[in-house]
């Protein structure tokens, strides 16, 4: 079975109530359980997982090799400063989605650089919750293609 790691970054834990009006009201646990039931209907392995730690994200997309297909990140503001989060996904060897809540491109110019997207398949941002379920049918679709 398809196996896909959803991985969150820092902040993220505090999604609905966290800047509201740029996250929207969803929380977290709201997203987890939307993605498991996309991933269920679909025939998907997910596994789902935030963590407000650098070295730890790293760990997590290490482990994900041998595991899980893809993976989606979210890496909250480590996207804009992260260069070992890039190394780590370059080093899986796993294809990756960046994906965001915001449409970081109509925001503050730091928010405009990202370290991920240069090793990732594709971005998806601007779209909320809604971004998370779309990250993963690009995911299976790429997996799909890819054969
Ligand atoms: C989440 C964050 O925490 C920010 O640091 C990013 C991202 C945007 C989001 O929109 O999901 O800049």
């Amino acid at each position: 079975m398809t196996s896909i790691l959803v991985l969150n970054g820092p902040n993220l834990n505090l999604m609905g109530v966290r800047q509201p009006e740029v996250y929207g009201h969803t929380t977290l646990s709201d997203i987890e359980a939307m993605c498991r039931a996309h991933a269920t209907a679909h025939d998907l392995g997910l596994a789902f997982e935030q963590n407000n730690h650098e070295g730890v994200l790293i760990d997590r997309i290490h482990a994900a090799r041998g595991t899980h297909d893809g993976i989606v990140l979210n890496a909250g503001a480590y996207t804009h400063t992260s260069v070992a989060l890039m190394d780590a996904l370059s080093s899986a060897g796993l294809p990756a989605i960046e994906l965001h809540l915001s449409n970081v491109h109509a925001r503050e110019e730091f928010r405009h650089v990202s370290h991920i997207a240069k090793v990732a398949v594709g971005v998806i941002c601007g779209f909320g919750a809604q971004g998370y379920i779309l990250a993963l049918d690009a995911m299976r679709g790429h997996l799909e293609s890819r054969g």
